[in-house]
């Protein structure tokens, strides 16, 4: 499994911040993403924006299925991991750690890097 561009968009301090990255899955099996936690998040969520009667929501979903040597995109509009209260390190050019977890009881850490709202 790799990691590919991780980011957390941080609104403001006090606004869950979102989390974006694609996931690689290079093994030959189909892998399942089940949740991710980190120190700088309080907790972490996984959602999926849709658009309802024209609106865009923000719905919980219980997983994320990766097939065999196949990619998982988190990106704003689709899945995406919700830090629901940024803690302090949530810090503007810094990397915050933020642990994958996956169906099978495996975990892996990836360095996220912290933007502002515009991405920059
Ligand atoms: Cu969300």
């Amino acid at each position: 499994m790799t990691v590919e561009n991780p980011r957390m968009r941080l609104i403001i301090k006090s606004r869950p911040a979102g989390g974006y990255f694609v996931l690689h899955n290079n093994t030959d099996a189909p892998v399942t993403l089940t949740g991710a936690s980190s120190i700088a998040c309080g907790s972490i969520m996984l959602h999926q924006s849709k658009e309802v009667n024209g609106v865009e929501k923000m719905l919980p979903v219980k997983s994320v299925p990766i097939p065999a040597h196949g990619t998982a995109v988190f990106q704003t509009g689709g899945y995406h991991l919700m830090c629901m209260k940024p803690q302090s390190t949530m810090t503007i050019g810094q990397d915050v750690p933020i642990v994958l977890k996956f169906a099978d009881g495996k975990t892996m850490t990836a360095q996220f890097r912290v933007e502002g709202p515009s991405g920059q």
